[in-house]
């Protein structure tokens, strides 16, 4: 069986900074993984190039749970979003190579395919609720089945989801935190009026989301989820910071909007109690930041007990190669809902050549076999890594708050 002869760790800038690990085994097959963490992606390229890739060399590639247990047993210090990417690079990169020695897309190594193309959603801002609306209708006409939406609250300068000008939106968008302003009662008077233009311009056979960003209170998730009630939205996305599982017990006292978490979760702990209480009715952890497709379907199958679906998070801050990935799991799992889809830049797109593709308002990873994805390494050698960190949030008065 085939040993890991070298593996590196590729850090470059195409348009956004990314984190790539390449693993390549005695026999010359590659394999590579997503380990891009927005805003930290250096401590990531450092766990894995100083304390990872010199446990993997001469470990057979195709002992892949193998790796994954050693990885994460044998750190000692389990759990966290740095040590999680780096173990879930790991496992793309191996499911890859895997893929490509049995001659198989990763979907048929996870099952097959369990639905022709895998649904998605894209992302419809504006700073106002007519700009928003008005680029869901674009979305739409371009087949979209589901639009996410989010526009400008009024009385703030900026808000989480709405670019400042014309460009696509980036959040890490400067060398030390922007800090910017947040009201959530400005907020909340917002966003019913959001869905009652987006209901009225856009119709009933569209899925509408929206994602409130982790900036709730449980009674104020409480209250938007029963405001939006009437707009039956297919989810509500992190209505409040989701360390505390419970409190989403209120959340369900007090409306029947669906709700979605677990972008920023990294592994099953995260989770746990939310899916066995069914406090939430999709998970949105991804296979980069949650240990990669093997600690991924575990999530699934326990989210599956409970009538939770996937939702994987899916925005350009995820490079490419867990786009890929994310299309093979989500084409095969049982309990798919859907897959978040924000375009990547042309500049991204040239340093990750990939075979999955967009069409009628769903995406199919492609038939190559592994991933269907890879780096190239000259063309990322163009773009250096440019510090970047994600924004802060105050309140009014300057309170320090989630962004
Ligand atoms: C957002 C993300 O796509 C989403 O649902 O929550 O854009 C998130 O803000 C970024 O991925 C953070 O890096
Ligand atoms: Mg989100």
């Amino acid at each position: 069986m085939p040993k890991i002869r070298s593996a590196k760790v590729i850090v470059a800038s195409p348009a956004r900074n990314f984190v790539t690990l390449k693993i390549e085994t005695e026999d010359g097959v590659h394999g590579v993984g997503d380990a891009t963490l927005n805003g930290r992606e250096l401590a990531v390229a450092s766990y894995l190039g100083d304390h990872v890739i010199p446990c993997l060399i001469g470990r057979e590639a195709h002992r892949i749970e193998d790796i994954w247990q050693y990885l994460y047993r044998g750190a000692y210090w389990r759990r966290g979003p740095v040590t999680m990417s780096a173990i879930a690079a790991v496992d793309m990169a191996l499911w890859d190579i895997k893929g490509k020695i049995a001659g198989l897309p990763l979907y048929q190594l996870l099952g097959g395919a369990s639905r022709d193309g895998v649904m998605v959603y894209c992302h419809a801002n504006g700073t106002t609720i007519e700009e928003a609306v008005a680029a869901g209708r674009a979305y739409m006409d371009q087949g979209y089945k589901a639009v996410r939406l989010q526009a400008g609250v009024p009385g703030l300068k900026s808000t989480y989801g709405v670019p400042k000008g014309k460009q696509p939106y980036e959040p890490a968008d400067a060398d030390i935190p922007t800090e910017n302003l947040w009201s959530t009662e400005k907020y909340m008077r917002s966003v019913p009026a959001l869905f009652e233009a987006g209901r009225d311009k856009l119709g009933w056979d569209v899925h509408l989301l929206h994602d409130a960003h982790h900036r709730l209170t449980p009674i104020e998730a409480g209250r938007l989820g029963k405001d939006l009630e009437p707009f039956r939205l297919f989810w509500l996305e992190d209505p409040v910071p989701a360390e505390n599982q419970e409190s989403f017990r209120l959340i369900r006292r007090h409306t029947t909007t669906p709700l979605a978490v677990g972008e920023v979760f990294n592994t099953i702990w995260d989770c746990k109690q939310l899916i066995e209480e069914q406090l939430i009715d999709y998970i949105r952890a991804t296979v980069v930041h949650a240990g990669g497709i093997t600690h991924l379907r575990r999530i699934a199958s326990l989210a599956d007990l409970y009538n939770v679906r996937t939702g994987c998070h899916g925005a350009t801050d995820l490079s490419p190669i867990a786009m890929a990935a994310a299309l093979h799991f989500n084409l095969a799992v049982p309990n798919f809902g859907i897959q978040e889809h924000m375009s990547h830049a042309p500049l991204t797109e040239t340093v990750f050549p990939h075979t999955y593709s967009y069409a009628g308002g769903y995406m199919h990873p492609g038939d190559k076999p592994g991933l269907g994805v890879d780096i190239d390494e000259a063309e990322a050698a163009k773009h250096p890594y440019k510090r970047a960190y994600l924004p802060v949030n105050r309140l009014e008065d300057g309170t320090l708050y989630n962004w």
